[in-house]
């Protein structure tokens, strides 16, 4: 677990706090990771939010969302993606 490494990069994202207009790993930012805006983040929208803003590689983001993915449908919904982001920070 590169636990020191998520903790280093989610206290640079809630410092930067999108002052910028970037997105930041925050389990806020769901809008943001749902790319087609159809209520639901897919396993692409996911790795494709958490890689860049929260410093995950593609196997880290794969094995986050699968057990975050508590229904097992295959999209996170809000409450699904806010625990992924939330493991995160712990
Ligand atoms: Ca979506
Ligand atoms: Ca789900």
């Amino acid at each position: 677990m590169k636990r020191l490494i998520f903790m280093a990069s989610a206290a640079v994202a809630l410092s930067s706090a999108s002052a910028n207009g970037q997105s930041t790993c925050d389990a806020a930012a769901f809008s943001e990771a749902d790319a087609d805006g159809n209520g639901w983040v897919d396993q692409s929208e996911f790795a494709a939010f958490v890689m860049p803003n929260c410093g995950l590689d593609f196997g880290e983001a794969n094995t986050l969302f699968a057990v975050s993915d508590k229904d097992m449908n295959g999209v996170l919904d809000a409450a699904e993606f806010w625990r992924a982001i939330q493991k995160l920070f712990v």
